[in-house]
């Protein structure tokens, strides 16, 4: 089922999400909604809270060389931890709780997560490239953090300008 997402300036992307305890049907459920959202809107990445569920539970389906984004390739993280970081990147980034918007954000360029898989599992994982910005990205969503606010004062000035001019228009 295609859940709707929340979008800025909603206060539910500000809330903190907690790490899940039962891996049981109905989380089966909210990770196979995540990914039929994520896909119906072109996405991705996606974490809980921006369906309005604040778990620790994210996803990420990247494409592949070919471009081809495929199930196969599609990771189910949940509860992760952050156990190693290294060196400086910048990607431009968007995100589908902020349509329309991309700019620049510095993240660090490898990561080692240590996650759960939807059975319980742990899995440790080494990540570089696009994969280590989109997950630092969605971690942060768990925090109730957007990329928008990792923006330098002027950038983020630049945004809110934006936003409002777009939000006068849709009137
Ligand atoms: C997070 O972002 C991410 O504005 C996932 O109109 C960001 O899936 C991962 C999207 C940067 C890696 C690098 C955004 C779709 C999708 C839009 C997304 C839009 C339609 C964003
Ligand atoms: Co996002």
């Amino acid at each position: 089922m295609i859940r709707e997402i929340i979008t800025y300036p909603n206060k539910i992307l500000k809330q903190k999400s907690k790490d899940v305890i039962d891996f049981n049907e109905e989380l089966h459920t909210l990770l196979d909604d995540m990914y039929e959202t994520m896909i119906a809107k072109n996405g991705i990445g996606l974490a809980a809270i921006q369906v309005a569920v604040p778990l620790n539970v994210l996803i990420i389906n990247l494409p592949d060389k070919d471009d081809k984004q495929k199930k196969d390739d599609l990771l189910e993280i949940i509860n992760p931890t952050i156990i190693q970081k290294e060196g400086k990147t910048v990607y431009q980034e968007g995100c589908l709780s902020v349509p329309g918007y991309y700019e620049d954000v510095q993240r660090a360029e490898h990561i080692k997560v240590e996650y759960f898989n939807r059975y319980g599992e742990k899995q440790t994982l080494d990540c570089h490239e696009l994969l280590a910005i989109a997950i630092q990205h969605e971690m942060d969503h768990l925090e109730g953090e957007l990329f928008i606010e990792k923006l330098s004062y002027l950038k983020r000035k630049k945004f809110e300008k934006e936003w409002k001019k777009r939000a006068k228009e849709k009137r």
